[in-house]
C-alpha cells in the first residue's frame, strides 16, 4: 500500500466553480451524475486531471459536452483537459445495498444514507475528493421514498424527486444525502440577528419518543455558540438523521448531521444519564463543526487536529458550561489516561498532527481529538482567556471559505499576542506522553520547585525536545490554607526550577493542577500529603488526583504483599468526602471510582514489573469487598442522600445523585447478596436506575433472573439490547468473559454486521481487563476470529477495534506471544483490508 507524506502536499490543479449532481436512487443500481465546473488553479503548477473513484461502474463521461474515454483505473480516472475552465460530466451506476463497508453511499434498514468522510465520496462519483477542494453543490434526488434529504437549503420538490442547494462552498467529505421513510421531530430556532432556522430530526417511524432531548442539545448547541464564540447558523434549515448502521458517533456534513441512533435516541426509559449526557456533547460537537470544520476546513487530512482538536475542545467547554467544571474536567482525563496515553506510550504512538499514513480512516484517535483539545487548552492558558477570544475571531475573520493548516492557526495567536509560538508546536509534532518529575526543596523561608521533563522516544522518533509545559501550581500552608493560589508556571526547559518566597512553613504543593498539561507527573508525595490534599486542596481536580494516587498506592501495596487489605487511612479520609453533602454528588461518585486494572497494568509496567491481570483484578475485588464491608454502616444514609424524589430529568443535578446512588448500590450489592439491587431493578422506571442495579447483580452473581426479564422488556429495542450484551461481558467474571461473549455471538439478535452490536459484544470484551488476557489466550483468539471476518465487510471498524491488542508490550511473554499470533493470523489473511494491514503492521512493528 502506498504510504502518503505531509511534506509532498501540492494543491490541486483545478478549482472547481459548481457541482451538480443528480441521484436516481435503486438499491442495486443507483445512477449518479454529475456535472462539474472546473477551471485551471492559478496556485497549482502540476496541471494533470486526476479524479478520484473507487468501486465505479463508469457510464459515461464528456467534457463540454463532447463525449470522452478517460484512462479509468481502481482509484480514478485521468483525461486531457482543456487549459481553459471547462464543463465536465458524467454518470456512474453504484450498488448501495452491497455497501458493508458503511462508506459511500449505503443503506441501512431500506434508508439510503452517506457517509463521506474522510474517503467515501470517490465511492459515489468520480472527483477530486480532497479537502482543499471547496464547492458550491446542488443536488437533484429521484426516489419514491417519501422523504429525500441533501445538504443546504431545500429547493423545489415533485412527486418523487427533490432537489437541494447548499451555499457554501465545501469539501466533498460534507457531502451528505438521505433518503428513507423518515419521521420528523421539528422545531424552530431563531438566531441572534434574527433569521429564523427549521429544526428537523429525522427517525424511523417509532423512534419520534426519543427525540426530544437531541432537540434541546442542538438549541443549546446553537445559542451557546453565538454567546461564546459569536457564530451563527448559516443555513434555512439544519437536519439531523439517525441511523442504526454507523461506523463511529456522527457525522457534521454540512446542514445534514448523520448520526448514529445510540448518538442521538433517548429516553428516560431507555438511556442512561451517561447517553444523555454523550448524545447533548455530540449533537453540541457536531453542531459546532459547522464553524469549526465547515466554514474553515482543513487542507489536507495530516491537519485534522485543526478541526476535530479544536471541536472537541469546545463542545469540553460547553459541556463544563452546562453541567460541572471540575466533573467534566476530571471525567475528560480518566478518559485520556484511559485512551490516549496507552496509545501514545505502544507501537500505534503519532503525533498530534501525523506525519504519514496509508489508511486516513486510521487516524481519527483519541491523540488526533484528546490530545489535539489538550493542545488547545495549554494554547489558552498559556494566552489567557481574553487573548483566546481574540485570537479565535481574528481565526474565523480570516480563514472563513479557506481550508487551513496548523501553520494558519498558530500564527492567529502569535498575531494577536506577540508570542513566539515556535517551540509551543512541537506539541502537533512530538509524538509521545512527557514524564514530568518534580523534587521540592525548601530553605530560608524560600520553597522551590525543580521539575524534569522528559519524553521516552515512540515509532519514528528516537530523540525528543523539550516542550512548552504549562504548570498550574498552587500552595497550602501546614493549617490547610492556600498561601499561593493557582500559578502558571511556564516550563520550556528540559530542567526548570521555580521559587516562591516568603512562606514562613514548608507548604504542601498542588501541582499540575485542573491537569494543565497531558503528562504523565512523576512525584514521590507522601502518603500524609496526599491525605492532606484530599482533605483541603481547593482544586477539585487535584483533590479528586490525590485520593487517586492514594487508591493507586493501596492497590500496589496489596498486589505485592496479597497478604494487606486496603488502606485504612485512607478510606477514613475518603468517606469524610464522601459524606460532605455541601460536595456535588457527581464528584463524590468520582472519587467512589477506582483506577481501572489497565491502568494499573501500565503503572506495573512502568514501575518495571510484569502485570499479572488476575492478581490486579483479585486485588481490585478484594478492595471493593473490603469497601462495602468497611462501610457497610454508612450506605444506607448515602443512598437515602443520592435519592432522587422528583420526577425523571437527565440534568446534572440528577444525574450526579444517581452516579453516586449506582456507586452505593454496588457496594451494598457486595454485603447484602443482591437484595437491594434487586429492590431497585423490579421499581426502576428509568435506564440508569434499571442498568446499575443490573450491573450490581451481574457482579453479585445473582442477575439470571434480573438478566431474562432485561431481555423480555427489551427484546424490540436495539440500543436497549446493545447494553444487556455489553454488561454481560464487561462484567462478567475474568475466567468467564470468553464463554459468555460465545453464547452471546450465537445469540439470534447477534448482527455482527451491526458496529453498534459487533462493538457491544467484541468491544466488551476488549474491555473486561482479566478477561480478556486470560491466560490460554481465548480471548485474543476468539477476537482475532471475529476481527477477520469483519474485515472482509466492514474495514474501517475492523481496524479500529485492533487497538484492543495495542497495549500487548505491557505483559509477559507467553501472552506477547499469544497476542502476536492472533495479529499475525490477522496480518496473514488473503485479501486484507488496507485499514486493517496497516494497524497491524504498526501493532506487530
Ligand atoms: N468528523 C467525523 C469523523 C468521521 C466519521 C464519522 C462517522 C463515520 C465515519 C467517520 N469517519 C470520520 C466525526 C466527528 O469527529 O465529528
Ligand atoms: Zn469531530
Amino acid at each position: 500500500p502506498q504510504t502518503i507524506y505531509l511534506k509532498d502536499y501540492t494543491p490541486f490543479g483545478f478549482t472547481v466553480e459548481k457541482v451538480e449532481l443528480t441521484f436516481r436512487l435503486a438499491p442495486t443500481a443507483t445512477r449518479v451524475t454529475s456535472r462539474i465546473r472546473f477551471a485551471p488553479n492559478p496556485a497549482a503548477t502540476d496541471r494533470t486531471f486526476f479524479l478520484h473513484g473507487e468501486e465505479l461502474k463508469l457510464i459515461r463521461a464528456a467534457i463540454d459536452g463532447a463525449e470522452v474515454t478517460p484512462d479509468v483505473t481502481p482509484q480514478g480516472l485521468t483525461c486531457p483537459v482543456p487549459d481553459a475552465p471547462f464543463d465536465w460530466e458524467a454518470e456512474v451506476e453504484i450498488a448501495p445495498e452491497d455497501n458493508t463497508a458503511l462508506e459511500g453511499l449505503y443503506m441501512s434498514r431500506g434508508m439510503y444514507c452517506t457517509q463521506c468522510e474522510a474517503e467515501g465520496f470517490r465511492k459515489i462519483t468520480y472527483y477530486p475528493d480532497r479537502p482543499d477542494v471547496m464547492a458550491v453543490f446542488s443536488v437533484r434526488i429521484e426516489s419514491d421514498l417519501p422523504v429525500l434529504l441533501s445538504n443546504g437549503n431545500p429547493g423545489d420538490t415533485g412527486a418523487g424527486w427533490a432537489e437541494w442547494h447548499d451555499p457554501w462552498p465545501k469539501p466533498a467529505y460534507l457531502f451528505a444525502l438521505v433518503a428513507g421513510d423518515l419521521r420528523a421531530h421539528s422545531d424552530r430556532f431563531t438566531t441572534r440577528s434574527g433569521r429564523a432556522v427549521d429544526l428537523n430530526l429525522w427517525v424511523r417511524p417509532g423512534d419520534e419518543g426519543k427525540c426530544a432531548w437531541g432537540m434541546e442539545a442542538l438549541k443549546k448547541s446553537m445559542r451557546w455558540d453565538e454567546d461564546v464564540y459569536g457564530r451563527e447558523y448559516d443555513l434555512d434549515v439544519f437536519n439531523i438523521v439517525a441511523v442504526d448502521d454507523f461506523n463511529m458517533g456522527a457525522m457534521e456534513n454540512k446542514g445534514l448531521n448523520i448520526f448514529n441512533s445510540s448518538a442521538v435516541l433517548a429516553s428516560p426509559e431507555t438511556s442512561t444519564d451517561a447517553n444523555f449526557e454523550r448524545i447533548e456533547a455530540i449533537i453540541a460537537h457536531e453542531y459546532f463543526h459547522n464553524w469549526t470544520g465547515n466554514r474553515i476546513t482543513c487542507r489536507d487530512w495530516f491537519q485534522l487536529c485543526l478541526k476535530e482538536g479544536l471541536t472537541v475542545f469546545r463542545d469540553s467547554q460547553f459541556t463544563s458550561d452546562l453541567r460541572s467544571a471540575p466533573v467534566k474536567r476530571i471525567g475528560d482525563v480518566i478518559d485520556l489516561r484511559a485512551r490516549q496515553f496507552p496509545e501514545d506510550q505502544g507501537p500505534l504512538s503519532h503525533p498530534v498532527r501525523p506525519e504519514s499514513f496509508q489508511e486516513i480512516n486510521n487516524f481519527y484517535t483519541a491523540t488526533v481529538y484528546e490530545k489535539g483539545a489538550e493542545v488547545i487548552g495549554m494554547l489558552k492558558r498559556l494566552v489567557g482567556d481574553d487573548a483566546y477570544a481574540r485570537a479565535l475571531d481574528l481565526y474565523f475573520e480570516r480563514h472563513d471559505g479557506q481550508a487551513c493548516t496548523i501553520e494558519d492557526w498558530l500564527r492567529v495567536f502569535e498575531d494577536t499576542t506577540g508570542r513566539d509560538l515556535a517551540q509551543f508546536k512541537r506539541w502537533y509534532s512530538q509524538a509521545g506522553t512527557p514524564r514530568l518529575s518534580v523534587e521540592e526543596s525548601y530553605a530560608d523561608a524560600t520553597y522551590t520547585l525543580t521539575f524534569r521533563q522528559h519524553t521516552p522516544p515512540t515509532p519514528g522518533q528516537d530523540e525528543k525536545l523539550p516542550q512548552v509545559l504549562p504548570i498550574a501550581v498552587g500552595l497550602l500552608n501546614p493549617n490547610g490554607d492556600e498561601v499561593v493560589p493557582t500559578t502558571l508556571l511556564e516550563m520550556t526547559e528540559a530542567e526548570q526550577s521555580f521559587s516562591f518566597p516568603n512562606l514562613p512553613a514548608r507548604p504542601v504543593a498542588s501541582i499540575l493542577r485542573g491537569f494543565s498539561a497531558p503528562v504523565v507527573l512523576e512525584r514521590d508525595a507522601s502518603r500524609e500529603e496526599n491525605l492532606f490534599l484530599l482533605a483541603h486542596d481547593t482544586d477539585p481536580f487535584n483533590r479528586w488526583e490525590a485520593s487517586r494516587a492514594l487508591a493507586v498506592a493501596s492497590l500496589m501495596n496489596m498486589l505485592s504483599d496479597p497478604a494487606r487489605g486496603p488502606d485504612g487511612a485512607w478510606l477514613d479520609a475518603l468517606l469524610d468526602v464522601i459524606r460532605d453533602s455541601a460536595l456535588d454528588p457527581a464528584y463524590r461518585a468520582l472519587l467512589l471510582g477506582l483506577p481501572s486494572e489497565s491502568e494499573l497494568a501500565q503503572r506495573l509496567y512502568e514501575a518495571g514489573t510484569t502485570p499479572d491481570p488476575e492478581a490486579i483484578h483479585a486485588a481490585a475485588e478484594k478492595h471493593r469487598q473490603a469497601r462495602a464491608e468497611l462501610w457497610q454502616a454508612q450506605l444506607p444514609a448515602l443512598a437515602e442522600e443520592a435519592r432522587v424524589d422528583a420526577p425523571f430529568s437527565p440534568d446534572a443535578a440528577q444525574a450526579g445523585k444517581r452516579a453516586l446512588g449506582g456507586a452505593v448500590l454496588a457496594m451494598q450489592s457486595r454485603v447484602d447478596g443482591g437484595k437491594a439491587a434487586s429492590a431497585q431493578f423490579d421499581a426502576a422506571d428509568n435506564m440508569t436506575a434499571q442498568l446499575s442495579a443490573l450491573t450490581s447483580l451481574i457482579t453479585a452473581g445473582a442477575a439470571d433472573d434480573a438478566l431474562a426479564a432485561f431481555e423480555a422488556q427489551w427484546r424490540h429495542d436495539r440500543l436497549v439490547m446493545d447494553k444487556w450484551f455489553g454488561v454481560q461481558i464487561a462484567f462478567a467474571p475474568p475466567h468467564d468473559a470468553v464463554d459468555v461473549t460465545r453464547r452471546l455471538t450465537e445469540h439470534p439478535d447477534f448482527d455482527w454486521k451491526n458496529p453498534n452490536r459487533f462493538r457491544a459484544c467484541l468491544g466488551a470484551l476488549a474491555m473486561n481487563h482479566a478477561g480478556f488476557h486470560r491466560a490460554d489466550g481465548a480471548a485474543y483468539d476468539l477476537l482475532a476470529d471475529w476481527l477477520i471476518r469483519l474485515d472482509a465487510k466492514n474495514p474501517q471498524t475492523t481496524a479500529r477495534m485492533c487497538t484492543a491488542f495495542q497495549s500487548w508490550k505491557r505483559y509477559d511473554a507467553a501472552r506477547q506471544e499469544k497476542m502476536r499470533a492472533a495479529l499475525g493470523r490477522l496480518r496473514d489473511q488473503p485479501g486484507l483490508s488496507r485499514d486493517t494491514s496497516e494497524m497491524v503492521a504498526r501493532l506487530l512493528g
